[in-house]
């Protein structure tokens, strides 16, 4: 696809969160998972499922992997034992990648999970938290460096508030901004140089996330002084959860030139929250695709990181690769319908001929900047009525059908 291998234009990424440490548990129910490592000592256990993770890979063919420092290695009573216990996997995953040639598109740290961050990390009412939270951000940006990681993102789980009655919006906020601009600072005093990543989510488990949507993060990152620092990781589920459609989210992020990886997943509308399915939906994964084949240097750095989880009812290490297969393959397909739309120009003929007015005459002086309000009452007082168009956006569906079942 113009010019470039499948490869180059997917750079697929298995989610460590959702594969062997999953285990099919739901906030009603136990896992549903056995594993073969289930009665060994926590140190062991991450050992195994690294040794899994990257079978995974191999077997699937994939090329990347991300995960939270909290996935990969057990916490330890104290920050220094945790670190411990990281350095341990982390020269473990390093060996692998070595040996394998699979790569890390990107690392976190969850600071969700742990109660201390019950109101937030970087935007807790609590400034031990605080303090806490970035001295664990600090040893992610460390495990990223010493992995390779392509990109860093962050993930405001519990960024956000319960209630504005007890909340200081104002220092949250500014919070955050220190935050990132402390990640910046220190990624690039010991020379880690990833694309740094939001991930924007409206709610869940926070009930009002700070970085609810694209727009909203941009606008953050443009008045904190960041945006040049950081783009975005997009994820479909977020995007419904926000009332967008994945399409939306990707466009707001392009035209921003703010676009950097995806979260690949999607939701259950019957179900208002992030049900993290796997992607199937073949239309709206060809309008993604062709979000990123219009970026500017298409997915970049970035990649399609399966943020999806198996069933709660199937899960069998079969059901693992089977999901993946599934969602790798709507992907591809979605790849060579949206590279066909482009070069058809199915959507950009429609887009070009809807907005001809702008081309020339009045339209043109209004795209110039050259109109101003007085120009304008002139050119209504002698023109004639204004005629619309429809937007026929019924054959514009069908003719999408046509393309996308097509190829
Ligand atoms: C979610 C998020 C996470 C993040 C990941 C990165 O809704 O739980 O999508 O899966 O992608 O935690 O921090
Ligand atoms: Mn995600
Ligand atoms: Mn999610």
């Amino acid at each position: 696809v113009f010019g470039k291998t499948m490869e180059e234009h997917l750079r697929f990424a298995v989610a460590y969160w959702h594969t062997f440490n999953a285990n099919g548990s739901d906030p009603f129910g136990a896992g549903t998972a056995v594993r073969s490592w289930d009665s060994l000592s926590p140190l062991d256990k991450a050992k195994a499922r690294v040794e899994a993770n990257f079978e995974l890979l191999e077997k699937l063919n994939v090329p990347f992997y991300a995960f939270h420092d909290a996935d990969i290695a057990p916490e330890g009573a104290t920050l220094a034992e945790t670190n411990k216990n990281l350095d341990i996997i982390v020269a473990m995953l390093k060996d692998y990648q070595k040996s394998t040639g699979k790569k890390l598109l990107w690392n976190t740290v969850n600071l969700f999970t742990n109660p201390r961050y019950v109101h937030g990390a970087s935007t807790t009412s609590n400034a031990e938290v605080f303090a806490y939270a970035a001295a664990t951000l600090k040893k992610g940006l460390e495990v990223g460096k010493e992995l390779g990681a392509e990109n860093y993102v962050f993930w405001g789980g519990r960024e956000g508030y319960e209630s504005l009655l007890n909340t200081d919006l104002k220092l949250e906020l500014d919070n955050l901004g220190r935050f990132l601009h402390m990640a910046v600072d220190y990624a690039q005093e010991i020379g880690f140089d990833a694309q740094f990543l939001i991930e924007p989510k409206p709610k869940e488990p926070s009930k009002h996330q700070y970085d609810f949507d694209s727009a909203t993060a941009i606008a953050f990152l443009q008045s904190y002084g960041l945006k040049d620092k950081f783009k975005l990781n997009i994820e479909a589920n977020h995007a419904t959860l926000a009332g967008h459609t994945f399409e939306h989210e990707l466009r707001t992020a392009r035209i921003n030139g703010m676009l950097g990886s995806i979260d690949a997943n999607q939701g259950d509308m019957l179900l208002g929250w992030d049900t993290d399915e796997f992607p199937t939906d073949l239309v709206a994964t060809t309008l993604a695709m062709f979000e990123i084949l219009k970026n500017e240097g298409g997915i970049g750095r970035g990649g399609v990181n399966f943020d999806a989880k198996v069933r709660r009812s199937s899960f069998e290490d079969e059901d693992l690769f089977f999901s993946h297969i599934a969602g790798m393959d709507t992907y591809a397909r979605g790849l060579k319908a949206a590279a066909k739309l482009i070069e058809e120009r199915v959507l950009d003929d429609i887009v070009d001929n809807r907005y001809r007015s702008f081309k020339e005459g009045i339209g043109a002086e209004i795209v110039s900047g050259r109109a101003t309000l007085k120009s304008l009452e002139a050119y209504v007082l002698q023109a004639q009525p204004i005629r619309n168009e429809s937007g026929r956006l019924e054959q514009i569906k069908a003719t999408l059908n046509d393309v996308i079942f097509s190829v």
